[in-house]
């Protein structure tokens, strides 16, 4: 159940297999699924959804999640929401995002969800299965099939060897080249509600703004150690290897009136100093610079501050400080320093930083290194390489 699409991949194979025995042409890589989406749950019972562009060899992978479960498949694309309420009823929005239809359904007592395919979604409670569709008014069904909760699933691709499976609490997976290997990539997951494989850009356009618009990439800020003076000058973070966020998949908010890296877009480092302080190096590109207006958000679980990118130096309280110089006419270049701030397994949990960016006339744009503070705690594995250290399964 956890596989889907498998028929339609097979067919693909065979035909390709007949052309290159016909023109005796080595495999071609082209065809080859270059993403993953999958729903799961995590360990606090939310469903999340993941796209994981395939990690190439030295290259880090890009994880991007939603909240909710989308299934997004060649060719179809299908969003189930689950609120569970006070009574301990779940309300569940199942939709089709290719047409639209949505059904709205209460499901009374515990229920469990069980997988995804592109009928809708199958549920179990204490009595039976169910499948539930997206046509409106439609009821839950009795499903005659107990599917298979968690666990792994292979998809037969070309080159065969992807898999994909829940070990120890992490979304792990196989790739053909990795000699058996599996990669994790997300940390805290309860069970593997459905995968799915696919090439991006074989997508359909409105699948392809499905992605972009509910999709949001997750990035790490990863300090180092070393020593930096908080002046608004980034002389001394040349070398350093920065998080970019300039990218349609990092733009939480007003991504249709985004029109690229010049309107709005920054890079981040972090340095641990010997003293304790951790210091992010912010290098902000605007074409437009409006006072009061354009925010650097430096977001932590019990804390936030905002940084009005028309000043120079904000204090706040004894700990905490930026500054902010200049760099040109379209660059703004800010220094902050936390005081207080630990981090483990190279990550400081739940750090997001968000860039507003308002022009004159313009509807605003909210850049983020996360989509939201959850998720860089779920990414963190797949962007650590280690990973955090887990304990033996009890
Ligand atoms: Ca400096
Ligand atoms: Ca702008």
């Amino acid at each position: 159940m956890l596989t889907t699409g498998q028929p339609v991949r097979s067919s693909f194979a065979l035909a390709l297999l007949g052309t290159l025995v016909a023109c005796r042409q080595t495999l071609p890589t082209v065809g080859l699924p270059d993403t993953l989406a999958a729903v799961l749950t995590t360990s606090d019972g939310h469903l999340v959804s993941v796209l994981v562009e395939l990690p190439r060899p030295g290259v880090e992978p890009v994880v991007r999640l939603a909240p909710g479960g989308i299934a997004v498949d060649q060719g179809w694309t299908l969003a189930v929401l689950a609120t569970p309420n006070r009574a301990g009823d779940t309300e569940t929005v199942v939709m089709d995002l290719g047409d639209g239809r949505q059904n709205d359904l209460l499901l009374s007592g515990p229920t469990r969800f069980e997988s995804i395919d592109r009928g809708g979604v199958i549920v179990r409670d204490d009595a039976a299965v169910w499948r539930i569709g997206p046509a409106p008014g439609d009821g839950a069904v009795p499903y005659p099939m107990v599917p298979r909760p968690g666990g792994s699933a292979t998809h037969i691709g070309p080159a065969g060897g992807f898999g994909v499976r829940v070990e120890d609490g992490r979304l792990e997976l196989l790739l053909p080249r990795e000699d058996g290997d599996w990669t994790p990539v997300i940390h805290d997951v309860k069970t593997l509600i459905g995968s799915w494989w696919f090439v991006a850009d074989r997508l359909p356009p409105w699948q392809r703004r499905v992605v972009d618009d509910r999709f949001k990439q997750v990035g790490l800020v990863r300090p180092v150690q070393g020593e930096v003076t908080i002046d608004g000058r980034l002389d001394e973070w040349r070398g350093q290897k920065s998080l970019a966020v300039d990218k349609p998949s990092q733009i939480l908010v007003g991504q249709a009136g985004w029109r690229g890296v010049r309107d709005g877009g920054m890079g981040v480092a972090a340095r641990r100093r010997s003293d304790g302080v951790l210091v992010l190096g912010v290098r902000v590109r605007d074409d437009a610079w409006m006072p009061g207006c354009d925010t650097l958000t430096v977001r932590l679980p019990d804390r936030e501050i905002n940084i009005d990118l028309a000043g120079d130096t904000i204090q706040l309280g004894s700990d905490w400080r930026a500054v902010i110089g200049r760099d040109g006419a379209s660059e703004r270049t800010v220094e902050v320093g936390l005081d207080g701030v630990s981090q483990s397994h190279g990550v400081v949990a739940g750090l997001m930083i968000e860039l507003l960016d308002s022009d004159p006339g313009e509807p605003v744009t909210l850049l983020a290194t996360a989509p939201w503070p959850a998720a860089v705690a779920l990414g963190a594995i797949a962007l650590t390489p280690a990973g955090p250290e887990r304990h033996a399964p009890q």
